[in-house]
């Protein structure tokens, strides 16, 4: 039998799930997403559950989509209805994360991108190991943030510093993280464990219901329409999936070559 794609495992009123694709880099498809939501809709009825934990396995946090999922669609060049599989997948995922009335810490260890970064935006707090790479990765592909990201990286990281990362996918490291507010703390990779738990038992010792309030209020207070937000970046998504450029950005990265744009407008 192959190895679960989500592992999921409870102490202590902690729910730890962990991205488990290491040889991709933990990129998400389909199967892992629904886990994903599966199991923030079982923290959510569970009062034993107060607080989750979402890191990754081997090397890195998340790589974002797993881009061969579209190879074949690519290849013989079908549309792909990249807004269907965003309503379906990341948009349901984000508003899941931003919903749950317990905190969710991101615990971040090596390489962020694409979704993945959008992904560990959502969550509440990010503890980052200070070997974590980051990118946003979407425009070197020839497409916009997804997953909440054209949303979350200018309300976290502010509108000209956000702007700038998604439009140049510029690697950026932990130190650069933690100055921008995406990591709320940098700690030495080999402690990132024990910092997660540190951070997670501060949070478990404050009363639920506090916390619970306080996200919804967060949430009410400055991002009131993130779903509707969801939707329209939908739809942005769609339109640059259409343009050559993109189709051929993920054939050149899984053919492992430079790609060769022609920045046409459309196709
Ligand atoms: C991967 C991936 C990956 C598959 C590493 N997929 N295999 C929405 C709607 C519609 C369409 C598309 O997408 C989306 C949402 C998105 O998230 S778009 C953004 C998708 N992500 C990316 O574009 C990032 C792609 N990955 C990379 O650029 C590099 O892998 C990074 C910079 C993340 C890491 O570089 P390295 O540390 O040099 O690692 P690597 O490239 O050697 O990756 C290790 C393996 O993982 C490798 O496989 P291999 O068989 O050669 O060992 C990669 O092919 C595989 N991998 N990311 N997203």
């Amino acid at each position: 039998m192959s190895e679960p794609v989500l592992l999921r495992s409870q102490h202590d009123g902690v729910l730890t799930l962990s991205l488990n694709r290491p040889e991709k880099l933990n990129a998400l498809n389909v199967e892992i997403v629904d886990h994903l939501i599966d199991a923030l809709e079982f923290a959510d009825r569970e009062d034993a559950v107060r607080c989750v934990v979402l890191r990754g396995e081997g090397r890195g946090f998340c790589s974002g989509q797993d881009l061969d999922v579209f190879r074949s669609a690519y290849e013989s060049r079908h549309k792909i209805e990249v807004a269907h599989h965003l309503r379906k997948t990341y948009n349901v995922l984000a508003i899941k994360l931003r919903a749950l009335p317990k905190p969710v810490i991101a615990s971040v260890n090596g390489i962020v991108a694409g979704v993945g970064l959008s992904v560990a935006l959502a969550c509440d707090m990010r503890v980052v190991a200070d070997d974590a790479r980051f990118t946003v990765g979407f425009s070197r592909i020839g497409l916009v943030p997804d997953g909440g990201g054209s949303y979350l990286l200018p309300l976290i990281a502010g509108f000209g510093r956000g702007l700038e990362l998604a439009m140049t996918s510029d690697r950026f490291d932990s130190a650069e993280a933690l100055r921008i507010g995406i990591a709320n703390r940098v700690v030495p990779a080999a402690d990132l464990q024990a910092a997660t738990a540190a951070l997670v038992e501060q949070l478990v010792a404050i009363p639920a219901s506090a916390l619970a309030l306080t996200k919804h209020a967060f949430n009410r207070a400055v991002m009131p329409n993130f779903a509707a937000w969801l939707h329209e970046e939908a739809d942005i998504q769609q339109e640059a999936s259409e343009n050559h450029d993109h189709r051929e950005g993920v054939m050149a990265f899984l053919e492992k070559r430079p790609p060769a744009y022609t920045h046409a407008p459309k196709r």
